[in-house]
């Protein structure tokens, strides 16, 4: 702020001493040894792989830190001057709330994004350490469960990389996504502790929000005579801030994401019961409030209601909004300009609590009108979707929120009546149209909706791919449709960002890549990749992409040795399922698919063997704890592999590997060595999918439903370059029906039916582990379709065999794929963000003028 400034007299001083960014090897190793040696204290006979991985990290961080200073300043005080038209762009910020943030490793990002790494690499190898052993000391910031955090961590790459003032909040969790470990064959779930060491945080301990909980509304009228709520007497609990920046590539521009941590406010440290010798009780209140940021919930399809968890959010919300109201005060601007200055994406309806809480801070404590304060939340807020499952759209019970939070249970009952009597006003005619879109359930006990409260909240609603925000429109916001008309809704496409899906995770493809297109601006602009096409008959191009995607192999194959144990030979094919364990994504469809694959090779002559392509089907994924079903897929998939990858007859015709603790670091290695990579959910039930993008751009090819982003991928690289199987969505529903009521609905597939005769005869142990998994499909209706698309699903599978048996061909599609990727870029999607839902432009850096 102004006033902690220093006088203008006394800054030459400070600039004098002011820290530059270290540009040149030998001042990179000086502020790593420097930081091994002081901050450290270490000495050069006591110099591991974990210190220079640190000393190398603190050299980075003082890196990012100069330039992080520098974006914060210049975004505060941006030169109106520099906009064309000022009135229509805001100026503030842009603030993502996201529960999750799934960021990753931080140094090899640094070094990539700050242009930095091979001076990097050239320092710690003088210093006799290999970069890539000091790059995988570092653990993984594990904030997130799947696709949602991922994303979001893509999206503050693009941020930053295009510009834009951004911030993202989330919360400092203690606990990440547990560690997975597999025990004979079944998932553990390993506490994942993270902050031991963790240089990338800066802990703002002058930057605290107190949050109030629980309590009691008091009406009164102040001294205009107005009536006004008094929330008070709750339990106070205090937000702490820590910052880590966020650098651009090829940009100075450095954002920042917020993570609050909880404590107990100042005096709840009870020191009259400390003093008495209740120390127990004394520190049990401290304990209360340091357990809300205490862990993530481990569930990434399904709401469970608990009160943490709402604690969590309504935690984060509360501390984020005061934040962003306090910078905006600073400005003293007038309210009405606040969604002009700022602009709020809900990252799904985690963060919904944040629309009473903006109502509530607009009315109660700001004295606005109900309506214009809520003209300013719905301008202010923009929702994202990320599913139509209906176990996975979250609901809170009436009595929870009031007991939690009773002032906001008070608004939301105001939101509903506001907008329930203009639905009246519109809709006078469908009087049931009342019962569906209120934002209460009339269950018992009742339950707020909480994606309708964040429609009705915001001024646009988007999914995540074409027919995902097709879907949204015309099932569970159907209603809203007709109430707000279509404009309300639209589609951003996911993106990812190629600086870590292909720069950082393929180092090779993309050096390879800049030397075709004379440069990496392909990384800023990955359209221009369409360049490439003209290469996929170059033989001498054709050569070392294929080599690349061989050493790929080679390096996963090395991993797999020592991480399974199991030897694969990197010539066969690399078929990989990667991501979280559910029904719906069906890993239980690819291992049925396994092991009819095995049958047939057990049913073949030596002869017939040798015709066969060899495979390796890799799969990883954590589970949710409570999700039995997803455990005994996991178990499955590790007793198949038992079975198989001991059967000398078999060899390396068929190998089968589960890789434990999936995470984005792993994902880096695994992705580039791909053949092919599955992506097959029932139709209409994976919202977009991102790794589909990943594994194209590093050269692999998928087999996939007609789902999600799979079908812009087919849009994208054409319909010879994928393999698509299985029912559509508009079929789903019948075919469900079907399944119960029509007599020949269930004559099931022979070879599926072999495939369950030879899981219940014990073949892969006790069979009874696995009857719940059969039972679901035989029993329970099949509600996934396994059945309906298994046959479509092995002979597309044997597609795949054909077509990789024609390696040259393969090659083509693979190059023409990836010169097609252009369009799944996050910077892609940042762009329609910023233009169709936030009206924000860029805030260029400004040229060092120190
Ligand atoms: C994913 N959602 C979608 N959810 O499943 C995926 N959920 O299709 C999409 O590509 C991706 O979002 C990005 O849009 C999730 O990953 C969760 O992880 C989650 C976590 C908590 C609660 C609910």
């Amino acid at each position: 702020s102004v006033e902690a400034s220093i006088p203008e007299p006394q800054r030459a001083a400070w600039k004098k001493f002011s820290k530059k960014e270290f540009s040149t090897k030998d001042e990179f190793q000086a502020e790593t040894v420097q930081h091994i040696e002081t901050t450290l204290a270490r000495s050069l006979f006591n110099c591991d792989e974990a210190a220079a991985y640190s000393g190398t990290a603190l050299a980075f961080r003082d890196r990012l830190v100069i330039a992080w200073n520098k974006t914060q300043q210049n975004q505060t005080f941006a030169d109106p001057k520099q906009k064309v038209h000022e009135s229509d762009v805001k100026l503030n910020k842009v603030a993502d709330l996201s529960l999750e943030f799934l960021m990753g490793r931080a140094l090899d990002n640094a070094m990539l994004n700050t242009g930095m790494k091979d001076i990097a690499a050239d320092g710690v190898s003088d210093l006799g350490f290999r970069m890539e052993d000091i790059i995988s000391q570092e653990r993984d910031a594990a904030l997130g469960n799947g696709g949602l955090g991922r994303l979001a961590a893509c999206f503050l790459d693009s941020l930053a990389s295009l510009n834009y003032p951004a911030w993202g909040y989330a919360l400092r969790y203690r606990y990440g996504i547990f560690k997975q470990e597999i025990i004979d064959g079944y998932q553990v779930e390993i506490p994942d502790y993270w902050l031991d060491f963790n240089p990338w945080e800066f802990p703002r301990h002058d930057v605290t929000v107190d949050i109030q909980f629980y309590g009691n509304v008091r009406k009164e009228t102040d001294e205009s005579g107005k009536q006004v709520s008094v929330w008070e007497n709750g339990e106070i609990v205090t937000a702490v801030a820590y910052d880590a920046p966020i650098p651009g590539y090829g940009t100075k521009t450095t954002n920042n994401l917020r993570l609050w941590s909880s404590k107990a406010a100042q005096g709840e440290f009870d020191f009259t019961k400390f003093n008495s010798g209740e120390y127990e009780a004394s520190v049990a209140d401290q304990q209360r409030a340091e357990t809300i940021s205490a862990v993530l919930y481990p569930n990434d399809s399904l709401e469970r209601g608990k009160e943490l968890r709402l604690k969590q959010q309504y935690f984060w919300c509360a501390a984020s909004l005061f934040d962003i109201v306090r910078r905006f005060k600073k400005s003293k601007k007038a309210w009405t300009e606040f969604p002009n200055q700022v602009a709020i994406q809900l990252n799904d309806t985690h963060p919904t609590l944040a629309i009473p809480e903006l109502q509530r801070i607009l009315i109660d404590q700001e004295g606005l009108e109900w309506d214009e304060a809520w003209s300013i939340v719905q301008q202010t807020f923009g929702y994202t979707n990320h599913t139509v499952l209906p176990e996975a759209l979250e609901k809170w019970s009436v009595p929870l929120i009031q007991h939690l939070l009773p002032r906001h249970l008070q608004i939301i009952y105001d939101i509903n009546l506001h907008f329930l009597q203009f639905v009246e006003r519109n809709f006078p005619k469908d009087r049931d149209m009342l019962g569906r879109v209120s934002i209460i359930e009339e269950s018992q006990p009742k339950m707020v909706r909480m994606a309708y409260l964040a429609v009705i909240g915001s001024h646009k609603v988007n999914g995540v791919a074409e027919l995902h925000s097709d879907l949204i429109k015309t099932t569970i916001f159907k209603d809203f449709v007709r109430i707000y008309g279509p404009d309300k809704f639209t589609n951003v496409t996911n993106g990812i960002t190629p600086r870590r899906w292909l720069h950082q995770a393929n180092p090779r493809l993309s050096q390879l890549i800049a030397s075709k297109l004379g440069g990496y601006e392909f990384l800023k602009d990955l359209t221009l990749l369409h360049k490439l096409e003209a290469y996929v008959d170059d033989k001498e191009f054709r050569k070392e992409f294929q080599a690349i995607k061989h050493a790929n192999k080679v390096r996963l194959a090395e991993y797999i040795k020592t991480a399974n144990k199991v030897t694969v030979n990197p010539s066969s094919l690399f078929d990989i399922q990667v991501k979280r364990i559910h029904e719906y994504k069906r890993q239980q469809l690819n291992i049925f698919g396994v092991i009819h694959r095995y049958l047939e090779l057990k049913d073949m002559s030596a002869e017939e063997r040798k015709k066969v392509q060899p495979r390796v089907s890799i799969f990883g994924g954590k589970a949710a704890p409570g999700y039995w079903m997803a455990k005994t897929i996991i178990h499955l998939v590790n007793q198949v592999a038992q079975v198989i990858n001991n059967d000398a007859e078999i060899g390396d015709l068929l190998k089968v590997v589960f890789l434990e603790d999936y995470n984005v670091s792993k994902a880096e290695i695994i992705i580039p060595a791909s053949d092919i990579s599955e992506h097959i959910s029932t139709a209409g039930t994976e919202a977009s999918g991102t790794s589909n993008m990943k594994f194209v751009l590093n050269g692999g090819l998928v087999i996939g439903t007609c789902d999600g982003a799979n079908i812009e991928i087919t849009r994208e690289v054409g319909e010879d370059n994928i393999f698509l199987f299985g029912n559509l969505s508009e079929d789903v529903e019948d075919l469900r029906h079907a399944h119960f009521y029509s007599a020949d609905g269930f004559r099931l597939d022979p070879a599926l039916q072999r495939v369950f005769d030879t899981i219940k005869s014990g073949t892969f142990g006790d069979a009874n582990s696995f009857s719940a998994l059969i039972n679901s499909i035989l029993e329970h209706g099949d509600y996934y379709l396994v059945s309906d698309d298994f046959k479509s699903y092995v002979d597309t599978q044997k597609l795949i065999d054909e077509a990789y048996g024609n390696q040259e061909e393969w090659l083509t599609k693979t190059i023409t794929s990836v010169s097609r990727m252009g369009f799944f870029s996050s910077d892609r999607c940042i762009e329609e963000y910023a233009e169709a839902i936030w009206n924000v432009e860029p805030v260029l850096p400004k040229e060092d003028t120190a």
